[in-house]
């Protein structure tokens, strides 16, 4: 029976261990449960590293045996791959450079090096697996080239590709040493996604600027073969989002900080420690509108959530101090007895804390400096059941070209957000509730469900154009 095998760096589980012994829990995240259709279905697979070091080959066994019940297939890396290939190329060298933040790139041999082997151990365990008439769906930056490698073994599979994140333009790409290598590697895929047009334009730009291939409006032909490169903009388990907010749960939270902000306008901002999401110059931003606006002092507070991120690389070091300082001085600033401008928390929280959170605050601010889609601004716009609330987000992110209706700034222009943030507190109900119905409708329609399925029909349809090609 043919099986479609999914790939990702991560597979979606959480591994907690006790005295030796292993429990996974499956993880919660968006395209976990988009993608769960799929792989837990009869011999599907999911393969990718368990998100821990285990060495002991005992130990090893004994997992393996448990995700293999779960229809997933763990790659296990050592401390060193960790470090050179994950921590190393794909987020010291490809993360930078693929947010347009190219100065905190390394080019370093040994993480090259590394990302080369850790895909071809990645490709070594899919050959153990996958037979002629399979469809193997890989994601993201950490395996680029992976597609390559399998379509050097097997050149008829199917195999498709989707990039989370942004793809930049040809010259930030161009820095890259091994440029050539990893597009040669994407162009393995029969069919390559993106969340933005720029993106997938940007893909084709620099597919026929370095390697000898024709484009021709979406298709790249390479090697006698035709790849397919479309954007398909991800979305998320809207239901999910939507019915939260009558959960007990989530109500009870809801009530709690009903009764902790009384008399306070909530802006909520949620981001993973990262110097693409503009955290600081949202801090300025914030900070400006009590310096501009003194009359909102004691009545709007900045509701911050920093998820803990790579805290041990330098720059994310550098950056989270850099936080912890303007969040101190604003506070110092503009505190009064009973009103604190900044609610800081470095940490994570359950889902229905979110949840709640997204039900109670009145503007959402997401103002990335880059961002290959941004989940945070649709799930904000999932959970308004009453059709009010206000977002704010940054053009840079992939959803700003289908969230319309936010607010949308340039999250380099302090003065920009400052003026978003005084004209979403004073936007009336009515214009409210007009644009947030309209970003309900983008964000219901076009979810992870529908996300998964437009993908893997086109993967099927481009698989039968190249079978119609090889058959001429
Ligand atoms: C890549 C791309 C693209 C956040 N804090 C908590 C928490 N979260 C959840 C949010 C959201 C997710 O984390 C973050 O959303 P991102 O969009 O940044 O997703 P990533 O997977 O990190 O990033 C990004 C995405 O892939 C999808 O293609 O949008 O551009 O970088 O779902 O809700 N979840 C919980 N507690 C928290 O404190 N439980």
């Amino acid at each position: 029976m043919r099986k479609t095998i999914i790939v990702s760096n991560r597979l979606p589980v959480k591994i907690s261990e006790t005295e030796g012994d292993y429990s996974l829990q499956p993880s919660e995240g968006g395209l976990a449960t988009g993608l769960g259709s799929i792989y837990r279905e009869g011999n599907n697979i999911w393969i990718g590293w368990p998100g821990q070091e285990i060495t002991d080959q005992k130990e090893q066994e004994k997992v393996t045996k448990k995700l293999r019940k779960m229809n997933l297939m763990p790659v296990y890396l050592t401390q060193d791959e960790i470090n050179n290939f994950y921590e190393g190329f794909s987020n010291e060298t490809l993360w930078p450079v693929f947010h347009y933040m190219a100065v905190y790139a390394h080019y370093e041999q040994t993480y090259w090096d590394a990302y080369y082997q850790v895909n071809k151990k990645f490709r070594d365990i899919i050959m153990k697996v996958a037979e002629p008439g399979d469809t193997i769906w890989i994601h993201d930056y950490q395996l680029l080239l992976l597609p390559g490698m399998i379509r050097a073994e097997m050149p008829e599979i199917s195999i498709g590709f989707f990039q989370h994140i942004p793809f930049p333009s040809f010259e930030l790409f161009r820095l890259i040493p091994w440029r050539a290598e990893i597009l040669e590697g994407m162009l393995g895929a029969d069919l390559m996604g993106f969340h933005t047009f720029d993106d997938t334009r940007h893909f084709l730009n620099a597919a026929s600027r370095i390697l000898p291939v024709t484009t021709t409006a979406n298709v790249v032909s390479y090697n006698d073969r035709a790849i397919v490169v479309e954007t398909f903009p991800m979305g998320i388990d809207y239901n999910k989002y939507a019915e939260m907010g009558s959960d007990p749960e989530v109500l009870q939270q809801i009530k709690n900080l009903k009764e902790n902000f009384q008399n306070d306008r909530l802006v909520l901002s949620i981001d993973r420690l990262d110097y693409s999401k503009g955290i600081l110059q949202r801090l300025q931003a914030f900070e400006l509108l009590l310096q501009l606006h003194p009359e909102y002092i004691g009545k709007v507070v900045l509701y911050m959530i920093v998820v803990p991120s790579r805290d041990q690389v330098p720059q994310y070091k550098e950056l989270r101090d850099e936080i912890d300082k303007q969040v101190g001085n604003i506070n110092a600033r503009f505190r009064t007895l009973a009103w604190h401008p900044i609610q800081y928390f470095y940490r994570s929280f359950p889902l229905e804390t979110l949840s709640a959170l997204y039900n109670f605050a009145d503007i959402c601010l997401v103002t990335p400096m880059r961002d290959g889609m941004n989940l945070v601004s649709k799930e904000y716009v999932a959970s308004r059941n009453n059709n009010d609330g206000v977002l704010i987000l940054s053009e840079m992110a992939g959803a700003s070209k289908e969230l319309i209706d936010a607010i949308i700034v340039n999250p380099n222009n302090i003065g920009a957000i400052t003026r978003a943030i005084v004209d979403a507190l004073n936007m009336p109900l009515p214009e409210q509730q007009r644009r947030m119905k309209q970003m309900r409708t983008v964000v219901a329609k076009f979810n992870i469900n529908h996300w998964v399925k437009l993908f893997m029909t086109r993967l099927q349809e481009v698989n039968e154009m190249q079978q119609n090609m090889l058959a001429r």
